[in-house]
């Protein structure tokens, strides 16, 4: 009987559940309605924008759900080999457009929707970013988890469900102000919670040694919070598969186990409880500089090991024996931020499984393996010991922090060749040591979200010519466009797509500032986290030299002059006194030169604020160039010899105008994701521009137009204390001196703001990022490419060549480079 009652339930489920939701127009109208009755509570005869939103947003997740879990009960009954992707940032941007590309249903959920009289592209505007990150390194988290997913690898990525991501930036009189980014005031459709996926998380108090035969250790914290888990499908492009984010939130713990409660003082008890939630409560936005801040370091041990935590005890499920951890697990630090995982793990296996300390420090350098993103000293976390023994103190017994990440991982890898070059020469000693564990892995991006999916326009062209959509996952495929980088059709439909773009953004343009700006113009466009050392002064004083020479010219001379519209956009980390000036000296540029009838469409200056991931799918699909000009790593003459400078000396090779000397920017990514949409670089010879621009290739492209590439100092190591030296003699050219003159002689007013300004560009000490050394070619090149942008059809060329190079920087290339080189896994696609 009772298998007669077990048989009937199975069928039971399986007439329950015999199918997937459909995705037919019809099926899709009825979960949304459901959700917007059910779920939202509205009437369906009355809801707006946003709970439409919310609602379609419910409908596709059900649909995530079903692929997540197939997908888990998958790779479970295959016992795969996971890997797992530590990281403090996921900058995930919107999940709805992404999601029913992804899925497949695009074209269903417009029409359902469109019958019920909603617009899907209204719609998806609703919806906030998710901001979880900074910028390139954790948009390259997020970049990962797409291709992992869609190359159906086992794969998990771990973080933190922030309360309060990335600020929102306002601007108020042209000065940069910070919004609390509260993103989930309104729900989170996206993420599904899991109040039983929990762990304690400890932090704190004393270590007791004990002696039973051997020595054991008995950590007594006496602070704990709970880690709650919040799953966030992320589903793969064509294919069933599904995989996971898991970002966890701090609650306060369920044991009363303080001594507080036992005073009397209950109120008081539970408000310092509740301050556990401050864990996670917000987003460090200081990107790149180390603060050495408790909660940061608090942040790091509790995601880590939670995470850690949640991957042993999926591990037990299925296997007793550590030894077999390193064949069923890889653990990816995405820099140094999570690496307070290792002696986590080696507290796991020894203190609470009874592992041999050996035993246990093997399997953590099996598992363990490091991405370094940066060599910038300042970013480097280094943690006091006395900060580290009072949290963490049966951490700090366990091994000592300094170049741990280096030591316990079997593989270290920098994001692009140069950057590997520059890691190896920081950690010279270890790559003496074990040059084995030193690898390159340059970094891509997902040609899904940046460029399938955010420029359908070009989407279209591409697919026509290539005869195949099977690019977007494929991306070298589009190396076949090059043999029509001449038709003059593709040139035709290739504008037209692009010039739809740039009226997009015009219109965007034109309702957060007031401004008309034409389409015709070179959108000349710079967005990136405001910082000195990526030299948006650099562009802003070429912008006024612009509006100098067109303000001297005659009448028959501005009719030759092309006409631009610069573009800055990014955000100053809060306390960064120099990077928000900057912002507002943009923004008194663009008033002024706006406003003055000489210039006319001759040039205009925007600031766009809050850059963030949604801003950047409209920018970058609209952009004619982008600027990549960090300056040069001159502090040390690291890169000097290397062979990589060497390659692009003659004139006459490159989609990319290239000038100065290489610089320090580990690699970029939005250069990337520039290239692929058809814009033309104007950058540094650094990071992953360099591979760009070998890529994109040398015949047929700028010709004349290109810069003649010089290092302009001849950099070698030990020229640098002799150029230092001689800085204080170093004369500016005449053109700088004459820019600074005009903003410490109030051509623009302000001038109290413009001597503090140009203060940092003079005098003793001053100009440290090189701004004087690099102003007369960077104009140069500049020149370059208003000559190159009046050939239509040259320019188009480039455009065409450029996105027709830029197969290599797709992200699914470089997960198989992980998942082969790095991780040992192998795909595994579900079946439906
Ligand atoms: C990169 C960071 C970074 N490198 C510390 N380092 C942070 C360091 O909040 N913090 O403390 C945040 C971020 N980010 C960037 O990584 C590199 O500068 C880029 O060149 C690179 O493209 C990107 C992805 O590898």
């Amino acid at each position: 009987d009772i298998d007669a009652d077990l048989h009937n339930k199975s069928l039971l489920l399986y007439r329950l559940m015999d199918q997937y939701l459909q995705n037919d127009v019809f099926s899709i109208q009825k979960s949304i309605m459901d959700h917007v009755e059910y779920t939202i509570a509205r009437s369906r005869f009355k809801f707006d924008d946003f709970e439409a939103y919310m609602a379609a947003a419910y409908s596709v997740r059900d649909r995530l759900i079903e692929s997540w879990n197939d997908t888990q009960h998958f790779f479970r009954q295959l016992d795969t080999k996971r890997v797992y992707y530590l990281s403090m940032e996921f900058l995930m941007g919107r999940s709805l457009l992404n999601s029913v590309y992804n899925l497949g249903i695009k074209d269903q959920y417009s029409e359902a929707l469109r019958q019920l009289g909603y617009n899907l592209e209204v719609l998806v505007e609703q919806e906030r970013d998710a901001a979880l990150g900074n910028g390139g390194l954790g948009r390259l988290a997020a970049c990962f988890l797409d291709s992992l997913a869609t190359m159906n690898y086992s794969a998990w990525g771990y973080g933190i469900r922030y309360q309060y991501g990335m600020f929102r930036q306002t601007l108020q009189d042209g000065y940069q102000h910070e919004q609390p980014d509260y993103w989930l005031n309104f729900g989170n459709p996206w993420e599904i919670e899991r109040v039983h996926v929990t762990y304690p998380i400890r932090f704190y108090g004393k270590v007791e040694e004990h002696w039973n035969g051997k020595k054991n250790y008995t950590w007594l914290p006496n602070e704990q919070v709970a880690a709650v888990a919040y799953d966030n499908p992320i589903p793969g492009y064509g294919t069933n598969n599904t995989i996971n984010l898991r970002l966890w939130a701090a609650k306060p713990s369920g044991e009363f186990d303080l001594q507080s409660f036992n005073t009397g003082d209950y109120v008081n008890a539970i408000l310092s409880k509740q301050r556990a939630e401050a864990i996670s409560s917000v987003l460090y936005p200081d990107d790149r500089t180390y603060q050495g801040k408790e909660l940061r370091l608090k942040q790091q041990y509790f995601f880590v090991s939670a995470s850690l935590q949640d991957v042993i005890r999926r591990f037990k499920d299925h296997h007793d024996n550590f030894d077999q951890l390193p064949e069923k697990v890889a653990l990816q630090l995405n820099d140094a931020h999570p690496s307070i995982g290792i002696p986590e793990l080696l507290r796991i296996l020894i203190d609470e499984e009874g592992l041999e300390y050996s035993k246990a420090w093997e399997i953590c350098t099996k598992v363990f393996s490091f991405t370094n993103h940066t060599v910038v000293p300042e970013s480097l976390e280094k943690w006091p010991i006395e900060l580290m023994e009072s949290l963490l103190p049966r951490h700090l017994q366990i091994v000592r922090m300094g170049a741990l990440a280096l030591v316990a991982s079997h593989t270290i890898n920098g994001v692009a060749e140069i950057h590997t070059s520059h890691v190896k020469n920081m950690f010279k000693d270890f790559y003496e040591l074990w040059p084995h564990k030193f690898q390159n892995k340059t970094n891509g991006v997902t040609q899904r979200r940046w460029l399938a999916f955010c420029n359908p326009g070009l989407r279209e062209v591409l697919t026509k010519y290539l005869g195949t959509d099977a690019w977007i996952t494929s991306l070298d495929l589009l190396a076949g466009l090059r043999k029509h980088a001449r038709n003059p059709e593709l040139h035709k439909e290739w504008n037209q797509a692009r010039r739809q773009n740039k009226a997009r953004l015009a219109e965007y343009i034109e309702g957060i500032s007031g401004v008309k700006v034409s389409i015709d113009a070179m959108f000349d466009v710079q967005v990136k986290r405001i910082h000195e050392y990526k030299r948006q002064l650099l562009n802003v004083m070429s912008i006024i030299h612009r509006y100098d020479c067109i303000k001297n010219m005659s009448p028959e001379e501005r009719k030759k002059v092309v006409p631009r519209v610069c573009i800055l956009g990014g955000k100053a980390a809060p306390g960064y006194e120099v990077a928000k000036k900057i912002i507002k000296l943009v923004t008194i540029v663009g008033d002024k030169i706006n406003n003055d009838p000489d210039v006319g469409n001759l040039l205009k200056v925007i600031f766009v604020p809050d850059y963030n991931v949604s801003v950047a799918e409209l920018i970058i699909p609209a952009s004619d160039l982008s600027q990549h000009i960090r300056t040069t790593r001159y502090t040390n003459g690291l890169y000097c010899g290397h062979p990589e400078l060497r390659i692009h000396k003659g004139l006459g090779e490159i989609a990319l105008v290239t000038l100065s000397t290489a610089g320090n920017e580990a690699s970029g990514t939005s250069n990337m994701k520039f290239a692929m949409n058809g814009c033309i670089i104007l950058g540094t010879h650094d990071g992953a521009n360099v591979e760009i621009q070998k890529e994109i290739g040398k015949e047929n492209i700028v010709g004349h137009y290109a810069n003649p590439f010089k290092f302009l100092f001849g950099v070698t190591a030990e020229q640098v204390p002799k150029l230092r030296a001689e800085r204080r003699d170093f004369q500016p050219p005449r053109l700088f001196t004459r820019v600074i003159g005009m903003l410490r002689n109030g051509v623009f007013g302000h001038q109290e703001h413009m001597h503090v300004l140009c203060d940092t560009l003079e005098g003793q000490g001053g100009d440290f990022y090189l701004l004087g050394n690099d102003f007369q070619e960077y104009l140069a090149a500049q020149a370059a490419v208003d000559a190159a942008f009046v050939d239509r059809a040259w320019w188009t060329q480039m455009s065409i060549m450029s996105t027709a190079g830029s197969g290599k920087f797709s992200s699914d290339r470089t997960i198989k480079e992980y998942a082969e080189q790095i991780w040992g896994i192998e795909p595994f696609r579900r079946p439906i």
